[in-house]
Formats: structure tokens, C-alpha cells, sequence
């Protein structure tokens, strides 16, 4: 595996490349271009641009989270021809620019969703929390306001402003939309993008829907074991692969992550590590990593990755806020170097024991 740590690019992180580069045992940035909007092509300059920028720190490209993808591909509406075309002329870009992995979701309307981005634990650090009682009471306008106003003025990952602003045109877009159709439009879009995968060795990882049951409605299709592998087997190709994100998968407490991993064999290319704690049915915050902080068994998922030989990058996953420090919520530094810090140390320990 290679140890990695989400950056945003220059202007939306608080944590510079410098500061990674100082987490030890950390090789690697998963990036994006993040100003681009879904179903736009990527500038062949903006990708070797930020390509060169972390190079230059002494850090590698790992890969991309995320190329995301327009509606009307999710939809298949008639224009996902042009954005599907979009999608491969990127794809082209990103491979001519020696960039191999990439990260997207095929999420109805909204990316992953909480109701709390600083709910206060005991020890006084602040971390991410959902409650489906909440989501019971409010509308999607709601949700979107109060996420928006806990922000601290950045903009979230899967947030963009431009997109939620036309959240009732989105809505009456899904209209009709239902599991099976939405895993129709995902079986036709990575149909049409294998062969410049397989051109480029580009490995695509569909990221897990979070939480892992239906929001507002919205179809899911991304959520356990039974449609992860059926969603693999749509396609017979190496390059139409997963993203291992435990910290969505765990929000279901009945999804046997180690399990799951396992019978994944070969199509995870890239992994999430991160723990949660459920409080109740349909109620969980984002713990530390620790096993013991929350209710996943860190030290079991990162075995099971370990004994089925997975290469690809890892990354720790949203940290809380600890110390002090203000950043994107979810994504700063020192608790997200704690998290890699003990998932280093699982490995090497998984690692000379095994020997
Ligand atoms: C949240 C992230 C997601 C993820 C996308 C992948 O912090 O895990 O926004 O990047 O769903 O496309």
C-alpha cells in the first residue's frame, strides 16, 4: 500500500504540502482539480500544474478524488453522451499526465451527507455527525442551509454551491430514477470509459454512498457486500473497481467490512480508513481512528486488507478537530497524522508478524 493524505490544491486547504510531506511514512496526495464543475474537461495545464506542485514538495500524485460525474450521466438523460465524452477526454488527459486512480460517486443529488459538522465529543474536540431523526424533519433546502452555514467558509468536498443551488431542478431530474435504472446508467457509463482506461491503465473506484441507506428518497447503490459485487460484476474489467471507504460502509452496522473487503479481491484501488461511533439506530459520529473511540475494528479492516495483498493508495479519512486548529471541516491536519500514524503502525505490526 502507499500511505497517502487528501489535499484540496492551493486556496481551499488549510494544510499545506509542506506539512504533509512531514507525516511520516506519508508518500502521497489524492487530489482534484477543485474549481472544475462536473462534466467539465479538464485543462491539460491545471492537471501537470498541480501534478508539478506536489512533485515539487517531494510528494507523489497518487490519484484523483474525484472526477465527478454530471447528472445527466447519472440520470441518462439524453445529453450524457457530450458529458460521457467530457469524462473520456479527461481521462485522456489524466493518463498522458502518468495519473492512474480515480475517485468518483455515483450519488444522486447530493455527495456524502451530515447533519452536525461539530458536534462536541467529551474529550472538547468537535467532529462530523449524522442523525436520521434530524433528516426526518427537515427538507433538502434545510439540510443544505445548515451545512453551509457550519462551514467555516470553505467549501466542502461534494458541496459545490453552483450545484445546490438547483437542488429542485436536481430533485425533478431523479424523478422516475430508481435503483435498478440508476445502476443501468452506471453500467452504461463505464462501458463507454473502459477502453480508455484500459488504454491508460486508468483504475476507477467508485466511492460507497454515506450514509449507506436512502437520503430524502434518493436511490443508493453503493451501500453493502450483495451490491458492491454485484455492481463490480456489471462490467468484467480489472479497471472498474472500488473505493474501500469504511467510514460510509461502517454507517451500516450490519455491513461486515472485513468481509466485504475480502470478497473484493483484487478490484479495491483505493482505500478510506476511519472509524465512527453509532449511537443509536441511524445516529453516528466520526470517532478518532482508534478501534477502541468507535465501533469499527481498524486493526481487523486494515488485516484484511493486508492478507488479500491490496497495493493501491490508502488514506486516513475525515479526522476530528483537535488542538485547536481550524480547518475544512473534516479534513485537518493533526488528527488526520494521528490517523495515519496508527494505521502505519497496524501495518508494520500486520506486516512483521506475518513474516
Ligand atoms: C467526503 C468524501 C466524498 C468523496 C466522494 C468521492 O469527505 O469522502 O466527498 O470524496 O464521494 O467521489
Amino acid at each position: 500500500m502507499q500511505m497517502t493524505m487528501r489535499w484540496f490544491g492551493p486556496g481551499y486547504d488549510s494544510v499545506t504540502l509542506e506539512q504533509i510531506r512531514q507525516i511520516p511514512g506519508v508518500t502521497g496526495v489524492i487530489t482534484t482539480l477543485y474549481g472544475t464543475l462536473p462534466g467539465e474537461v479538464w485543462e491539460k495545464d491545471a492537471i501537470l500544474g498541480i501534478k508539478k506542485e506536489i512533485e515539487d514538495a517531494g510528494l507523489s500524485l497518487a490519484g484523483i478524488e474525484s472526477v465527478n460525474i454530471h447528472d445527466a450521466i447519472k440520470t441518462g438523460a439524453p445529453e450524457r453522451e457530450q458529458y460521457i465524452d467530457n469524462y473520456i477526454a479527461t481521462l485522456e488527459r489524466l493518463g498522458e499526465a502518468d495519473i492512474h486512480l480515480v475517485c468518483y460517486n455515483f450519488m444522486p443529488v447530493f455527495d456524502w451527507t451530515r447533519t452536525d459538522l461539530a458536534k462536541k465529543r467529551a474529550d472538547g474536540s468537535t467532529t462530523m455527525a449524522y442523525d436520521q431523526k434530524i433528516i426526518d424533519t427537515i427538507d433538502p433546502d434545510a439540510m443544505t442551509n445548515s451545512i453551509n452555514a457550519q462551514s467555516r467558509g470553505y467549501v466542502l468536498a461534494g458541496w459545490e454551491p453552483e450545484r445546490l443551488g438547483r437542488l429542485k431542478e436536481l430533485f425533478a431530474m431523479y424523478k422516475g430514477i430508481d435503483g435498478e435504472k440508476l445502476l443501468g446508467n452506471l453500467k452504461y457509463f463505464i462501458e463507454r470509459i473502459m477502453p480508455v482506461c484500459d488504454k491508460y491503465n486508468i483504475n476507477m473506484a467508485i466511492h460507497p454512498d454515506d450514509p449507506a441507506w436512502s437520503v430524502f428518497d434518493l436511490p443508493r447503490i453503493v451501500t453493502d457486500k450483495e451490491k458492491l459485487l454485484r455492481l463490480v460484476g456489471l462490467v468484467d474489467n480489472v479497471h472498474h473497481g472500488v473505493t474501500l471507504c469504511t467510514g460510509s460502509l461502517g454507517t451500516n452496522p450490519n455491513n461486515d467490512i472485513p468481509g466485504i473487503i475480502r470478497a473484493l479481491k483484487g478490484r479495491i484501488h483505493f482505500a478510506h480508513i476511519r472509524n465512527l461511533r453509532h449511537n443509536g439506530p441511524g445516529d453516528f459520529e466520526e470517532s478518532a481512528h482508534l478501534s477502541s473511540d468507535g465501533s469499527l475494528d481498524i486493526f481487523a479492516i486494515v488485516k484484511a486488507l493486508y492478507d488479500i495483498g491490496f497495493d493501491g493508495p490508502i488514506r486516513p479519512d475525515h479526522g476530528r478537530a483537535i488542538w485547536g486548529e481550524v480547518s475544512m471541516p473534516g479534513y485537518g491536519l493533526y488528527d488526520r497524522a494521528l490517523g495515519v500514524t496508527y494505521l502505519n503502525g497496524l501495518w508494520e505490526a500486520i506486516d512483521k508478524l506475518s513474516r
